[in-house]
């Protein structure tokens, strides 16, 4: 079985999350999804309108998503390769170059952003309706 691996925090979730989640998806088996919990979040300097646990409800009712983990900080990424037995990390494009140093244990494959879409443009969209 081949898992894939990509983080996230996934908040309002959109089409550009769909695609790239379908896209992580079809390049193996299984998919796995960190996560970004609200503390971590914090760290990022984002705040998510959706709870940890209510964004977690939604990734696991999409088809293309077989298990969720919470991402706690920036380093984890290397134990969770490790421990779900990871053969391919992907992130969308905006992530390139960024983590590079993964492919010391996997394949790293980034993939083309959805143009036009981001959760900030719908809060702002919305804002000025
Ligand atoms: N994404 C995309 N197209 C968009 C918006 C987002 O392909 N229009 C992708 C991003 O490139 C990312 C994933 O969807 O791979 C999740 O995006 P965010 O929820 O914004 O996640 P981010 O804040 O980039 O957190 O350790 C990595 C971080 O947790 C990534």
């Amino acid at each position: 079985m081949k898992k894939v691996i990509t983080y996230g925090t996934f908040d309002l979730i959109h089409h550009g999350h769909i695609n790239i989640l379908k896209k992580a998806k079809e390049l193996g088996d299984y998919l796995v999804v960190g996560l970004s919990t609200d503390e971590f979040n914090a760290i990022k300097g984002k705040g998510a309108y959706h709870s940890y646990e209510e964004r977690k409800l939604i990734l696991e009712a999409i088809k293309y998503v077989d298990e969720v983990i919470p991402e706690k900080n920036w380093g984890q990424k290397v134990d969770d390769i490790k421990t779900h037995n990871v053969e391919i990390f992907v992130m969308g494009s905006d992530w390139e170059g960024k983590f590079d140093d993964l492919s010391e244990f996997c394949d790293v494959i980034y993939l083309p952003r959805t143009e036009g879409v981001s959760t900030t443009k719908i809060k702002t969209d919305l804002y000025n309706k």
